[in-house]
């Protein structure tokens, strides 16, 4: 039997990000010790009973779980709210998230949208002392169609690799963690977490560094982590990017998701191996919380994947379940996940 001591607590930082079921959710939620910082809903319309004063963006893209589910990220410490270039964003004395929704006028093409959008979200958190950006989400309509016979995503990659490259030479050494997945809806939607103090890139020992890729997959490099370890002092966090069937560079499983899914999960333990080598703290202790999305390509493969899935997650495991497209053809679905311990 274990007896768990009256003082042991859930791990939990300077933030909390939960995904909750929307009807449950009810006034009382939020308290002096669990202050809202952002929602971030998906699958349009609004879901969120209560009102609340914080960023909050609404991801038109289906959610493919049992029941709606919200995700909501809280603080346990005092929040401050504002709106500055075009950015929301809410943060306590650690961290800050924030939200992006750059429009896409007609004829703009996407490098320069982008462009203009991550070098205002990079002078902001610096400005604003936050400026380690450690995690990045990213939603792009019509992810892979050409626009001026350069994909959406490739014309993505070029303007985010323009804005880091002007913000500070080196800058590839410290990327943050990332996901890019698609839309149907015009427009660019982003938001991300930044906080002070460092933070520890980590690669993944199956997989080329993106920033190394060869060019046939984007003509500027895609600049993302595979990882990042932050160390909040009391406890630590771990982000992973977005994590497909891709081993070295190279795609693999073209058409069988569920030959895809075993590949991701060996990219997965294979990082949460390397993480524990060289950061020093092991992820896949028992005592670690997480919480992992799924990116599906095509909603019918979910019976095909559903029973591994848990099994490998673990049938308890927080899992928001969203039908995307993502940034090769190929792939059929991506993991992420975000752990504390
Ligand atoms: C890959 O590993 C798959 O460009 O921000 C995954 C996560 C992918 C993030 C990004 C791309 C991005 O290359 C694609």
């Amino acid at each position: 039997m274990v007896i768990l001591d009256s003082s042991y607590r859930r791990p939990s930082g300077p933030f909390e990000v939960n995904f909750e079921s929307a009807s449950r959710l009810a006034d009382g939620y939020f308290t002096e010790s669990r202050q809202p910082l952002a929602l971030i809903q998906y699958g349009g319309g609004k879901q969120f009973p209560l009102s609340v004063e914080c960023p909050s963006l609404s991801i038109p893209v289906a959610q493919l779980n049992k029941e709606t589910l919200v995700e909501i990220w809280t603080s346990s410490t005092p929040v401050a709210t504002g709106e500055q270039d075009e950015i929301a964003y809410a943060a306590n004395d650690q961290a800050l998230v924030g939200v992006s929704r750059p429009a896409e006028s007609p004829g703009q093409l996407l490098d320069v949208v982008t462009h203009n959008a991550y070098s205002d979200i990079l002078r902001f958190v610096k400005q604003k002392g936050y400026p380690n950006l450690l995690r990045v989400w990213n939603y792009l309509s019509d992810i892979n169609d050409e626009q001026d016979d350069l994909e959406r995503y490739r014309r993505f990659c070029v303007g985010r690799f323009n804005a880091f490259r002007e913000l500070n030479a080196g800058f590839e050494q410290a990327l943050p963690a990332a996901t890019a997945a698609g839309l149907h809806d015009p427009g660019l939607l982003i938001y991300f977490l930044a906080v002070r103090g460092t933070s520890q890139p980590i690669e993944n020992p199956r997989q080329l560094n993106p920033y190394d890729y060869p060019p046939q997959y984007s003509p500027r490099s895609p600049s993302f982590s595979r990882a990042m370890v932050k160390d909040w002092g009391t406890h630590r966090q771990l982000f992973i990017s977005g994590t497909g069937s891709i081993v070295e560079h190279r795609s693999l499983h073209a058409g069988d998701v569920v030959a895809q899914l075993t590949e991701i999960l060996r990219n997965i333990d294979a990082l949460l191996e390397h993480t524990a080598n060289v950061s020093g703290t092991d992820f896949r202790d028992e005592c670690t919380t997480s919480t992992f999305k799924v990116y599906l390509r095509h909603a019918a493969d979910l019976p095909l994947i559903e029973k591994q899935l848990a099994h490998a997650l673990g049938e308890g495991a927080s899992v928001l379940l969203l039908n995307v497209d993502l940034c090769r053809k190929e792939l059929l679905m991506e993991i992420e996940g975000s752990y504390t311990r």
